[in-house]
């Protein structure tokens, strides 16, 4: 009976995301020791043929941080600049996970799955597709406006987190103090817009046309650069950026951010857009 249950799993191994199997395999691991030899050698002969015939992308998906390809397509997922862990206890190693290996990877399945009959759109870089939205195929404009804009905000957002980023440095910290009063008011009005945002979407600190300074929250995965604004750094408060750690407590999860706002990369982002 034992064996005719691992039967029916290993058929359906294929379909399983690759935490599943490691969770399968942990069970037939501690299962074992209470299997008799014969029962154990069909059972690990079995795993090792499930094993054999995983796909090598999903497998892949156990190792830590992944650069993938997905689905073969021109847009790639860009690995984590750091660990899952790194910016604990802010924001949990579980959420990052998820967030880049599954929600990021998603974007970039789905807008390699919208070019691909698009070959001279898969052939630009993502934000020269989303700065000028009106010269994508109507057919898949709306595709790449949702996908292209998560996996672009989504590529920026891990550069701009870093545990104890310290504070606003050099020309930013001035043109802040210029443009809010105070970095303590920026904060506060940069809070209002990531708290305020109605549904899912993000806050974002913004060069403007006018190479100002703005706080300006998007709905969904617009992106500022859409609008030919410049981000300098944005807050994800889509729910699945913090739901599992604050759950409806979007305010605190905001408080949180500022502990792990990456100000190097941000005021060297200034500098770049401001030469
Ligand atoms: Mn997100």
């Amino acid at each position: 009976m034992l064996n005719n249950e691992w039967r029916l799993n290993v058929s359906t191994l294929e379909k399983f995301p690759s935490r599943v199997w490691g969770f399968c395999k942990a069970k037939l691991l501690n299962t074992k020791i209470m299997m008799t030899r014969r029962q154990a050698i069909k059972t690990t002969a079995l795993a090792s043929a499930a094993l054999a015939t995983l796909p090598s992308a999903i497998a892949q998906t156990n190792s830590a941080a992944p650069a993938t390809a997905a689905p073969n397509g021109p847009f790639t997922l860009p690995a984590l600049p750091y660990a899952y862990d790194a910016l604990e206890p802010y924001v949990d190693a579980r959420t990052m996970q998820i967030h880049h290996d599954k929600h990021h990877a998603a974007y970039v399945a789905n807008l390699n799955k919208a070019v691909a009959d698009f070959p001279e759109m898969g052939a630009k870089p993502v934000e020269d597709l989303l700065k000028d939205l009106n010269g994508v195929p109507e057919k898949i404009r709306t595709a790449v406006r949702n996908q292209g804009g998560g996996h672009y905000n989504h590529s920026l957002f891990w550069q701009m987190l870093k545990k104890d980023g310290g504070e606003p440095k050099g020309a930013l910290a001035a043109a802040i103090d210029q443009q809010f009063g105070s970095f303590n008011k920026f904060k506060e009005d940069w809070t209002k817009a990531a708290v305020g945002q109605f549904g899912s979407g993000w806050a974002w600190l913004v060069v403007d046309a006018g190479k100002k300074l703005n706080i300006e929250p998007t709905a969904n995965q617009d992106s500022p650069i859409s609008q030919g604004k410049q981000p300098l750094l944005g807050i994800d408060v889509w729910e699945h950026a913090y739901y599992l750690k604050y759950q409806n407590r979007r305010p605190e999860y905001v408080a949180a951010f500022f502990s792990v706002i990456n100000w190097d990369f941000v005021s060297a982002r200034y500098d770049k857009i401001m030469a």
